[in-house]
């Protein structure tokens, strides 16, 4: 790490890009937390019995592949960031994805003074090519690990981690995935990329390469 890597990483791009593959990645080398909304969701789903009504409206929408409500996620990324960045790095995957979400976090960090420490990773897949890697996606429900293209290829039924069964995720049904693809697709991506855009902290990534390809190219662009 140098002085100048930044300390706020955030990764936008369509399902199926890569953000929690690369995610991991970058976290586990700068020893940054790593922030994935779609993990904080998906464990809190795992402590069925303490659910409240309200959490449990709240994982319905992402079981249903729809965007779980703005002042939820808000809330959410808000008090995990506070409780984990402390001068250490945090790395934020999937946690903005709509217009609203980039403009009042950006707001959040402002107040903090710390707009010099974010870079923004766009992580660029067309939608057809999320389409097929989230059908074919496998996951550890036990402890997290995302099979890789390569590992796929060998056809793992156990997790190469915990020897866990893998499953796919359950909201990768092919009826799910389309309704996420149209959702939080490259369509609906548009306004934040601009709104990045703008502020001059976007930095693009072809997510269309091997894994330690798309990792070197982050790399490449976090440092300023
Ligand atoms: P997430 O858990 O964040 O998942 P994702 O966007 O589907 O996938 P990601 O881009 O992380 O892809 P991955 O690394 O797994 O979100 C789940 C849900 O939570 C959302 O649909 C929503 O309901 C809710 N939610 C989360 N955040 C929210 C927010 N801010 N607001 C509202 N709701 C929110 O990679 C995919 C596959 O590709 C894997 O199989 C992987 O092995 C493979 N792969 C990765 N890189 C590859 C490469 N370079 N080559 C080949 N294969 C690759």
């Amino acid at each position: 790490m140098t002085t100048s890597t930044k300390k706020i990483i955030i990764f936008i791009g369509p399902p199926g890009s890569g953000k929690g593959t690369q995610a991991k990645k970058i976290a586990e080398k700068y020893h940054y937390y790593h922030l994935s909304t779609g993990d904080i969701l998906r464990n809190l789903d795992k402590n069925s019995q303490s659910l409240t009504s309200e959490d449990i409206k709240v994982l319905d929408f992402m079981k249903k592949g729809e965007l779980v409500p703005d002042a939820d996620i808000i809330d959410l990324v808000k008090n995990a960031f506070t409780r984990f960045y402390n001068n250490r790095g945090v790395v934020l995957d999937g946690a903005i994805r709509n217009i609203e979400q980039a403009e009042t976090m950006q707001k959040f960090f402002e107040a903090q003074n710390l707009l010099k420490e974010i870079v923004v990773i766009d992580i660029y897949l067309s939608d057809e090519q999320a389409l097929d890697r989230l059908s074919k996606r496998q996951v550890c429900p036990n402890c997290g690990y995302i099979v890789s293209g390569e590992e796929s290829k060998k056809n793992l039924t156990v997790c190469p981690r915990c020897s866990h069964q893998l499953k796919a995720r359950a909201d990768d049904s092919p009826e799910i995935i389309k309704k996420r693809i149209t959702q939080q697709g490259n369509v609906a991506l548009e306004p934040i990329r601009e709104f990045y855009k703008k502020l001059g902290i976007l930095r693009g990534v072809d997510g269309n390469q091997a894994v330690s390809d798309v990792a070197r190219a982050i790399e490449e662009n976090i440092c300023s």
